[in-house]
């Protein structure tokens, strides 16, 4: 909403330094850890989020009742109720497009890491093994089918990559996608039965939850392979560990987890999965981008009424 006075906004957590400072010059920051009073809660109109950060939904909204934004730090958006939102008229706002190039490299690295077992290989040889003998053959990325599961702004740009390895690619979203080549699948257990590497890149949420379950494990086979870069949620992890431990599928590259931070003991044990600490978009530069534009889309709308990047349709009179 346009206004003339520095507009308060709410931290729930530290957010990077680089965003920090550029919230700090436009805005009257309360930080959530400092225990605000409620007086100063009361005459909050937005909020910078982040999955970090917990969960923002009614519980939070009741106690702001002058929010008219939340802006999320991320393009995923599963940490916020946007039903909540919706029903008080307050805009949600995320980050898409700016990290799909570094989401689908670090999905790439993943991906090759996991098949030529390349984590194994670098423990191999600074334990010192080599001397005594070579590392054993990998599985390979030649002659292998991709599946894709979510072809949005992010599965393009890993499919992008994937055509210069020659591999074929295939996909599956709640729609066939117009003008494009790659085949569709209806649903992720026929997109699994015709692949042997399953690339999960849907948004996380109710809807996803437990998308890559045990049948779609079966479906991929025992040379297939899963690579969440996802959500947590969208994999049934239980499932997952089984099917790994029972050979029903060969390995998986997992960046994202049921309940992060924490992995489960039996993953941490298995040889065959690779495990990061939800890197997908974690570089400096394009960090520092999706802050920017976190603070971009609360600085256009208290200026303008019209943020940059919204999820929620903004309200014709905005709340509060
Ligand atoms: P996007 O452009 O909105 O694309 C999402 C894709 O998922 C769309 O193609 C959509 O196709 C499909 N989809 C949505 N709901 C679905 C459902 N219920 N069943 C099947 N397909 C569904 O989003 P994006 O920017 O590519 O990001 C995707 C997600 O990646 C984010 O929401 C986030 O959770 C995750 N992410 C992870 C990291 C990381 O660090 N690991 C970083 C960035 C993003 P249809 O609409 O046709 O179904
Ligand atoms: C970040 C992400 O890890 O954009 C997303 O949806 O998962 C990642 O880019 C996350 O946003 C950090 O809060």
């Amino acid at each position: 909403m346009p206004g003339t006075t520095k507009p308060a906004i709410l931290l729930p957590a530290p957010v990077l330094p680089s965003a920090m400072e550029a919230l700090d010059g436009q805005f009257t920051v309360y930080r959530l850890w400092e225990n605000p009073a409620r007086e100063a809660l009361a005459c909050v109109r937005g909020m910078a989020a982040s999955t970090l950060a917990g969960p923002v939904g009614a519980g939070l909204f009741d106690q702001l009742p002058a929010l008219e934004i939340v802006a999320n730090f991320g393009v995923g958006y599963d940490n916020i109720d946007v039903a909540a939102a919706a029903a008080r008229g307050i805009v949600v706002t995320n980050t898409p497009g700016v990290l799909d190039e570094e989401v689908a490299d670090l999905t790439l690295g993943l991906l090759l890491a996991t098949l030529r077992r390349l984590p194994q290989a670098d423990a191999f040889v600074r334990a010192g093994h080599w001397e005594a003998g070579g590392f054993p053959l990998s599985p390979s990325l030649r002659g292998r089918q991709i599946g894709i599961l979510g072809l949005g702004g992010i599965g393009k740009a890993i499919a992008r990559r994937l055509e210069g390895f020659g591999v074929d690619i295939a996909y599956h979203g709640r729609t066939r996608q117009p003008g494009v080549a790659y085949r569709w699948h209806p649903t992720p257990v026929a997109l699994a039965q015709a692949c042997d590497v399953l690339i999960a890149i849907v948004p996380g949420g109710q809807a996803t939850r437990h998308l890559v379950d045990g049948e779609v494990l079966a479906a991929l086979g025992p040379q297939g392979v899963l690579i969440n870069v996802a959500r947590g949620s969208v994999v049934d992890e239980a499932a997952l560990i089984e099917a790994l431990q029972r050979g029903d599928i060969l390995a998986a590259g997992l960046d994202v987890f049921e309940r992060e931070p924490h992995v489960p003991q039996a993953l941490r044990a298995m040889d065959n999965v690779v495990l990061l600490p939800h890197l997908g978009s974690a570089s400096e530069l394009t960090r520092r981008a999706m802050g920017a534009l976190m603070v971009e889309n609360l600085v256009r709308w208290f200026a303008t009424g019209t943020p940059v990047t919204p999820v929620t349709p903004v309200a014709e009179t905005p709340f509060g």
